[in-house]
């Protein structure tokens, strides 16, 4: 399919930057999916000596599974380059992260790396984030009370909407790597992403939120027809 072609060719891009002897971020997702792909392949074929650091387990299951040598982040003390997804990034490259769920570890590693290159199709370029849920991801503990809290900062903050949403898996909640819930706000527009970032951040359980500034140094923006952008 054409959005299938696009994260494809932007993957198989990014995995150009890829040189030997790099320790790897990995991302989660679907276009971090054929980046990991891609990069196994090369592995395969030159003999390209990397290691990676998965962002969730489902990437690591992959990467195992397709030859890649999987190592810890402590294990690699700190990254060259990670790779990874978004569900949206505007004209700052700044993003919203957190669609699959893994914006934790994702931003952990992200932050652990060199440089952090983004894997998109065109869909996901905004002029305001926003659209898209921000995820924050939430301890168990008393989480109606800080998604409540959460609902009330929303009041003071430059955002349109101030509902949330607990992520569930079917009928029951989602519960990511570290064991903790998914709680998506429906802000439909962000007046100041940065701003909005620190005070999250701040409310009492709330771990970690999908805001992503400062942090990507280049999008590699696929297409359907194969055409392959770069923004940085
Ligand atoms: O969960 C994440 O942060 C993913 O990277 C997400 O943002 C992008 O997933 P996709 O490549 O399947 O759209």
């Amino acid at each position: 399919s054409p959005i299938d072609t696009a994260k494809f060719v932007a993957a198989k891009r990014a995995v150009e930057f890829v040189e030997d002897g790099m320790k790897l971020g990995l991302g989660t997702g679907s276009t971090a999916a054929w980046m990991v792909r891609c990069l196994a392949e090369r592995v395969r074929d030159e003999g390209l000596k990397i290691v990676g650091v998965p962002t969730s387990t489902r990437t690591a299951e992959l990467a195992r599974s397709l030859g890649i040598k999987v190592i810890s982040l402590d294990e690699a003390k700190w990254l060259d380059l990670t790779i990874d997804g978004a569900d949206e990034f505007d004209a700052e490259l700044n993003l919203i992260k957190g669609g699959g769920g893994a914006l934790l570890q994702e931003k952990i590693v992200a932050t652990a790396s060199d440089q952090m290159i983004v894997i998109t199709d065109a869909a996901k370029e905004v002029e305001h984030l926003g659209a898209f849920p921000l995820p924050i991801e939430v301890i168990p503990f008393g989480w109606q009370t800080t998604k409540a809290l959460v609902e009330e900062t929303l009041g003071s903050m430059d955002v349109l909407g101030q509902s949330s949403t607990l992520r569930m898996n079917g009928d029951v909640p989602f519960i990511t790597d570290e064991g903790n819930h998914i709680v998506d706000l429906h802000l439909q527009r962000i007046g100041n992403a940065r701003q909005l970032a620190l005070v999250l951040n701040q409310v009492p359980g709330v771990v970690e939120n999908g805001l992503f500034i400062d942090i990507c140094d280049k999008v590699i923006i696929g297409h359907g027809d194969g055409r392959v952008q770069t923004k940085d």
